[in-house]
């Protein structure tokens, strides 16, 4: 298959010509939800008890009222700055893994979006009818989304369809974000400072936040129905990439022959989709996304416990009594560094 077919994935808009492209009848509904500053400086609306970026909140309303999933779908969920890159390109190799020679893999010559591409960002964003037939080369279809478990449509909940979810501590997913939206934010504009993004973090004041009740939202639907959410964290991905893949594979129902195995597919696989090779890869150096994010921005050091590097003694405490107050009772356990002492699990 003509790997040029796989995505069809135009640059479409930015964040502040959003709003003025909203009809008369949108801007009144808007009017009536509770509106904050974005770390980037655009416009976040409060809807169904979470923060959405303006850039996608149109897009969102559709996805939410017209997708209809088949059972076959495979959707990645994420909060931002989790491992969403990653993900795309790690379901992506493992579910078509079959579908390609090896050295052809469209890694290689398409970004881990083009190749599972976003709903909000990307399918919806400036079409409330899109064609989804043909969305990819493979099947099945594969997509993604940031939307908060609470708020996907109907359909996904109920059909067959099957959701790979990875969370990320909340430090490291901190920076990262925080760094991102400085490398977003206009020019003219003034980037947000440590401590002001902080305050906005500690409040639940993000996209797609807060923060607790999107990760909490699907790690209480994926323990009600493992069969359906695997959740995963990208901690765990780092310490042990090849058993979480065996996992994986066999939740999407493809799981690794003895024969792959031997032929170390699994690793193959891993290492396809490892930091080091993907941020080389010449797709993933030039190009700006559908929704005008220069690809490269996607990568900058994949690592865990780079927080450290960022964060003030008084931040660290804020948010580790924080982190122990939202977990509560909830089962989930944050790793803080790659050393296994620094976990804060819940009591
Ligand atoms: P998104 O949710 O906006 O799509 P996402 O991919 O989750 O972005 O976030 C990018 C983060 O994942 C970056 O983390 P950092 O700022 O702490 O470095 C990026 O470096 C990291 N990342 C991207 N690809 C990989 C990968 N293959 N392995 C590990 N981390 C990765």
């Amino acid at each position: 298959m003509d790997t040029a077919e796989i995505s069809k994935a135009r640059v479409v808009s930015k964040s502040h010509d959003v709003e003025s492209s909203w009809d008369d009848e949108f801007k009144k509904l808007v009017q009536s939800f509770p509106k904050e500053r974005s770390w980037a400086g655009s416009n976040l609306y409060f809807y169904q008890g979470f923060w959405r970026p303006s850039l996608v909140l149109k897009a969102f309303i559709s996805f939410q009222k017209h997708f209809q999933a088949f059972n076959s779908d495979v959707i990645v969920a994420t909060f931002p700055k989790c491992g969403t890159t990653w993900i795309k390109a790690l379901t992506f190799s493992t579910l078509y893994r079959n579908q390609f020679p090896w050295d052809e893999n469209p890694l290689l010559t398409f970004g881990p979006h083009q190749l599972v591409r976003f709903f909000e960002y990307d399918l919806y964003l400036n079409n409330p009818f899109p064609d989804l037939r043909n969305v990819c080369a493979y099947q099945p279809r594969p997509f993604s989304t940031h939307a908060p478990y609470a708020t996907l449509p109907t359909s996904i909940k109920d059909s067959g369809c099957k959701i790979v979810y990875i969370c990320r501590n909340p430090m490291d997913m901190f920076i990262s974000l925080w760094l991102f939206a400085a490398k977003l934010r206009d020019k003219n504009r003034e980037s947000l400072s440590l401590g002001e993004a902080f305050d906005k973090f500690y409040h639940g004041i993000s996209g797609h936040g807060p923060f607790f009740d999107h990760v909490l939202g699907y790690w209480k639907a994926s323990e009600e129905n493992p069969n359906k959410i695997l959740f995963l964290n990208f901690e765990d991905l780092k310490e042990d990439m090849d058993s979480h893949l065996k996992i994986w594979a066999m939740f999407l129902g493809v799981p690794f022959t003895d024969d792959e195995e031997k032929q170390g597919v699994v690793e193959k696989i891993a290492k396809i989709c490892s930091f080091e090779n993907l941020k080389e890869l010449e797709v993933n150096k030039k190009g700006v996304h559908t929704s005008g994010v220069p690809h490269p921005h996607f990568f900058r050091k994949g690592e865990v416990g780079d927080w450290s590097n960022y964060l003030t003694p008084f931040m660290i405490e804020c948010l580790e009594k924080l982190i122990q107050e939202k977990l509560n009772g909830s089962g989930l356990t944050f790793k803080l560094s790659s050393k296994t002492s620094n976990n804060i699990a819940s009591p």
